[in-house]
């Protein structure tokens, strides 16, 4: 680990990843991101995942939820369109719900599941049919007819049930942007979380390239790697981000810049990035406790225009 060179992220070299916006643009150009809701008791963090894709400036956010929650979201979610799922009377996802997952992945840029997604054993169903419409290593053309497959962050409920099939990596399509705080990085690798945070930048470095995945170890100064050796380290530590949702709004900021075309590895370090340097503007105006997750929203677009 010691020859790695890691990378601070400064404000100059996000402001160099961002996106361009032409002035005759239109929201096309902005990539189509598809967020993934599950279970009635996390309905808020999909709804964090949305806006924040929105407010980091994708084009057109679609939100799959089951039909049961839809009110709940059509109340939420003004911008936001709908894929509605059918479900069993359980209110659990439908077997069909897979298929009208993967129909719409040739057309989306980003796919953003896990925050809220729940991990009983109909949703890992459901979870591990759509990941299996995604681009298989082994087999590129599973889905002829799509010209390319979506971009996808795996948060949360995702990680945990990929952490319950031994070698799931081999398995996943490569350079996701994974996103796992501590314990759900311990989850992943079985390791117990005071090693993992006793040499973070390590750690994501190995499993970056052992999964060939973009690994995002979350927490104070959080850790990007990805499975070519590169490493970035964010500059900010802030425990008013401490609280329920932030994850959620990483997830959607960066599905909103990989909707954009950046690199999953710039997607990532932006993200971090934005989403952190937002946190600070949030704690210089309320301090470091009592802020929510909403609370960064529409700091995202601020600190966005701040960097340009
Ligand atoms: P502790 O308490 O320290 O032992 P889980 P989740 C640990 C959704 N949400 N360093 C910490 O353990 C999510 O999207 C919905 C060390 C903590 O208690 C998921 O779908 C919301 N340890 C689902 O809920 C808002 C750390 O992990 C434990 C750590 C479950 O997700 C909330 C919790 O992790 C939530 O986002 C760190 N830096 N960070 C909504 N409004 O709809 C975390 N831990 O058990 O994976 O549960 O993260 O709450
Ligand atoms: P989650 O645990 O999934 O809700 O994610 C929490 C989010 O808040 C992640 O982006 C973390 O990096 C961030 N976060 C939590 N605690 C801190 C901290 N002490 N300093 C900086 N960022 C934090
Ligand atoms: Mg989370």
């Amino acid at each position: 680990d010691e020859d790695l060179a890691v990378e601070l992220l400064t404000d100059e070299l996000v402001a160099a990843l961002l996106p361009w916006r032409p002035a005759d643009a239109n929201k096309g150009a902005f990539g189509k991101v598809l967020v993934v809701a599950g279970p009635p008791e996390f309905c808020g963090a999909p709804v964090l995942a949305c806006q924040s894709a929105y407010r980091s400036g994708a084009g057109l956010v679609t939100l799959a939820q089951r039909c049961g929650l839809h009110p709940v979201f059509a109340a939420k979610l003004t911008e936001v369109t709908h894929l509605l799922l059918p479900e069993t009377a359980a209110g659990e996802p439908a077997p069909e719900a897979v298929e009208l997952i993967t129909e719409r992945l040739g057309e989306i840029a980003a796919l953003v599941i896990g925050p809220g997604l729940g991990k009983d054993p109909v949703t890992s169903l459901f979870f591990n049919g759509i990941l299996s419409g995604l681009d298989h290593p082994m087999s590129p053309d599973l889905r002829p007819g799509s010209a390319r497959l979506p971009e996808v962050v795996l948060d949360a409920d995702a990680l945990n049930i990929l952490a319950v099939t031994p070698d799931w990596w081999q398995e996943l399509q490569p350079h996701c942007v994974l996103t796992p705080h501590p314990r759900e990085m311990s989850r992943l690798t079985g390791l117990a979380v005071e090693l993992i945070q006793a040499d973070r930048v390590g750690t994501a470095c190995r499993y970056a390239e052992l999964w060939q995945q973009i690994v995002v170890l979350k927490g104070a100064h959080t850790v990007v790697a990805a499975p070519d050796g590169r490493v970035a380290v964010s500059p900010f530590a802030n425990p008013g981000l401490a609280t329920a949702g932030t994850g959620d709004v990483l997830a959607g900021v960066i599905g909103g810049l990989l909707a954009q075309g950046l690199t999953a590895f710039d997607a990532a370090r932006a993200g971090v990035y934005l989403h952190a340097a937002a946190g600070e503007s949030v704690r210089a105006d309320l301090g470091e406790a009592g802020m929510v997750a909403s609370d960064l929203l529409l700091l995202i677009p601020r600190t966005i225009k701040a960097l340009k």
